[in-house]
C-alpha cells in the first residue's frame, strides 16, 4: 500500500444534537416519566445541503465512514452505542444534559485511526444572561426545539492511494 506524501485531503462533517421537550402526554407514554425531552445525537455530513435535522442526509459518509460510537451517560442502558450504516445518530429520551464521546472509525482502506470527538447534549435553550435555567414544559415546548451543532473537518493526511482514490471519486 503506497502512501500519497505531502497530500492533505478533508472531508467536512457536522455533529451535535437536536433536542424536543415533551408534553405531560407524552412523558406519562414513556417507561421513565422522569424523561423531560426526546434527542438525537449526530454526526452528518455538512455538505447535505439540507439542515441538521434531515433524517439521512443527501450526503451519505458511508464511502469513508465505518461506524460511529456514541457513548451516553452512564445512566443509559448499554451506554456505548454502535452505529454501523447512515443515518449515524441516536435518538432516545432523557432529563439531563452530558458529555457524549463520538467516535469515528473509518474504512478498513482507509488505515487511517478512530477520531473522538466530544459534544454536550444540550436540553435547553442558552439564556440572555448565559446562566444555565431550566424552563417549564410549558415554555420550553412553545419555544420549540433546541439546536446545538459544531463544524468540523475530518483531515487526512499522506493518504493511502487507494483511500485517496475512494474519497475523490465518490
Ligand atoms: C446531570 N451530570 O446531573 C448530569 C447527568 C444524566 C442524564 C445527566 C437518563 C436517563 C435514564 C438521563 O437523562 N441521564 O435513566 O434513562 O445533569
Amino acid at each position: 500500500r503506497v502512501r500519497v506524501r505531502g497530500v492533505s485531503i478533508f472531508r467536512p462533517i457536522i455533529y451535535g444534537n437536536t433536542a424536543t421537550a415533551l408534553t405531560q402526554k407524552e412523558r406519562d407514554a414513556l417507561p421513565s416519566p422522569d424523561h423531560t425531552h426526546r434527542w438525537t445525537v449526530a454526526v452528518r455530513s455538512a455538505a447535505s445541503g439540507g439542515n441538521a435535522d434531515q433524517v439521512g442526509g443527501a450526503d451519505d459518509l458511508s464511502y469513508f465512514i465505518k461506524r460511529v460510537t456514541f457513548k451516553l451517560h452512564d445512566t443509559y442502558p448499554n451506554p456505548s452505542r454502535n452505529v454501523d450504516k447512515p443515518p449515524f445518530e441516536v435518538t432516545e429520551t432523557g432529563w439531563g444534559e452530558f458529555d457524549i464521546h463520538i467516535r469515528i472509525t473509518f474504512v478498513p482502506e482507509s488505515g487511517e485511526k478512530a477520531v473522538v470527538v466530544y459534544h454536550h447534549l444540550k436540553l435547553h435553550a442558552w439564556t440572555a444572561s448565559g446562566e444555565p435555567e431550566i424552563p417549564p414544559i410549558d415554555v420550553a415546548i412553545k419555544a420549540g426545539p433546541v439546536h446545538s451543532w459544531q463544524y468540523d473537518e475530518i483531515v487526512f493526511h499522506d493518504p493511502y492511494q487507494n483511500f485517496l482514490n475512494i474519497l475523490t471519486n465518490h
